[in-house]
């Protein structure tokens, strides 16, 4: 059976990480059979990152190359007679949401001052108190230096948010009255877009981002038809 290796869910969502959310999303979306494992420090992955899986004695890591792995060798349909523009235009999306919003959801969770204690106890708060404070400021450390890497953290934050948002008008735009992403049927794309929403609109940071994501309504309607079909669990009995 297939194993995913991620984070504890947090926040009420399956996982406080979109990549490990996205992964999830797929194998349910694909109704493969999966089991799940946690892991609390990444950096005991194979690259270094979460998630990953194993499979049939194959590790693949990165949830590009997961769902790459997952679609071919279990021939998932769920991109199934879409046009070549509706796959360039949701290889576009799924880009955006992974290599841009990312950047800036991370640094509402881990940079924003507002914010951080509510990170460091969602995912450090297993740990005992001093030791949860020094994990936590080693990570923050972790973050501030990759985002200053990627360029991102070198913008103060009105431009960071400001960017974020305009990631979230162009999503919402794009959904406009659709029921799913990939049109009247969720199809892969909806896979990394509900990981992504989800998790700017459901954790309790209140930050310009989930402001922006929460004020579209097709967006918080998309998320909630998501959960209802996918992860029913997680609704309040
Ligand atoms: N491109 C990777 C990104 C995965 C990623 O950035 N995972 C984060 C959690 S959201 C992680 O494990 N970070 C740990 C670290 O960088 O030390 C994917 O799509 O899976």
């Amino acid at each position: 059976m297939i194993t995913l290796y991620q984070f504890a869910p947090a926040f009420g969502l399956p996982n406080a990480s979109p990549f490990c959310m996205k992964v999830e999303t797929y194998l349910r979306l694909a109704g493969l059979e999966y089991k799940t494992a946690r892991v609390n420090n990444p950096a005991k992955a194979p690259k270094g990152k979460l998630p990953y899986i194993f499979d049939d004695g194959r590790i693949v890591c990165d949830s590009h190359f997961i769902l790459h792995y997952l679609r071919e060798k279990y021939r998932v349909p769920l991109n199934d007679g879409l046009t070549g523009h509706e796959l360039l235009t949701h290889k576009m999306l799924a880009r955006m949401l992974d290599e841009h919003i990312y950047f800036c959801a991370l640094f509402a969770r881990w940079l924003d001052p507002d914010h951080t204690a509510k990170t460091r106890d969602a995912f450090f708060g297993f740990l005992p108190a001093p030791l949860k404070q020094i994990i936590f400021i080693q990570a923050r450390r972790n973050v501030r230096k990759a985002l200053h890497a990627q360029g991102l953290g070198r913008h103060d934050m009105s431009d960071i948010y400001g960017l974020g948002i305009e990631d979230i008008e162009t999503t919402a735009a794009l959904l406009g009255e659709a029921p799913y992403f990939g049109g009247e049927a969720p199809r892969e794309i909806d896979a990394t877009a509900y990981a992504f929403l989800a998790n700017l609109i459901v954790p309790p940071y209140d930050t310009p981002l989930r402001v922006a994501a929460s004020g579209h309504a097709n967006l918080t309607a998309y998320v909630d038809r998501m959960t209802a079909r996918l992860f029913p669990e997680l609704l309040p009995a």
